[in-house]
């Protein structure tokens, strides 16, 4: 049985794949459907979009979709950017300036906190869906440090940690992050479910 991660984000996608142990299904992505348009992510909160695009794949597929809308919640911007945390400063989608405006808003801001978030669909082939979700609190800091990751990751401390996401190994994000988080919740609530399909 075929399984595909519906993301055309290959950094996502290589986390997911490194953080979840999809034991012997066989895992596909959006990559391997290019004929099927991208979903508009025009949901309210993270649990919308993760089970639209979970659903609108696993339909145009026939197969079980699995899809992690995620994002970053400024505290004292009152949670943006949020949903729109991909395209903060605008299409098309641009790490470089999205950072830079976060650093923007946040300039002489002495309350930095803020956490990312991940929802994960899972969908059926017939559009039933489920969600968990992770976080993975900690602050938003001056400059950007590191080369690892993506997006907001040079700018993101986790808590307990003095190093970015960027510059942290991908193997220790991948064991704290906001997506291995709801990827536990995901594996203890789904797995046997999925070692049946
Ligand atoms: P798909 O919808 O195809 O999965 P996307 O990049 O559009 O790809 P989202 O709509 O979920 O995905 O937006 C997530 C954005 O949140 C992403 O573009 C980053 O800006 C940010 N983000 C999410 N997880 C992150 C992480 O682990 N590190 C840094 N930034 C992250």
């Amino acid at each position: 049985m075929q399984l595909v991660i519906a993301t055309r984000n290959a950094h996502k996608l290589e986390e997911i794949r490194a953080i979840f142990d999809f034991r012997s299904l066989d895992v596909l992505s959006a990559f391997d459907f290019p004929e099927i348009p991208d979903v508009v992510e025009d949901g309210e909160t993270f649990e919308e979009n993760a089970v639209k695009k979970a659903v609108e794949i696993a339909k145009a597929t026939g197969c079980w979709a699995l899809a992690d809308d995620s994002g970053l919640e400024v505290d004292v911007l009152g949670g943006a950017p949020g949903v729109y945390s991909a395209r903060y400063a605008g299409e098309p989608c641009s790490y470089p300036a999205n950072n830079e405006k976060l650093l923007r808003e946040l300039s002489g801001e002495t309350n930095r906190s803020a956490r990312f978030r991940t929802v994960i669909a899972l969908s059926d082939p017939e559009g039933k869906a489920e969600t968990v979700s992770g976080d993975c609190p900690g602050k938003i800091i001056g400059e950007l440090r590191g080369a690892n990751g993506f997006g907001y990751d040079p700018l993101f401390v986790p808590n307990g940690f003095t190093e970015t996401f960027a510059e942290l190994d991908a193997v220790v994000k991948n064991r704290i992050s906001h997506r291995a988080n709801a990827l536990k919740k995901a594996h203890a609530v789904w797995g046997a479910k999925l070692a049946a399909l």
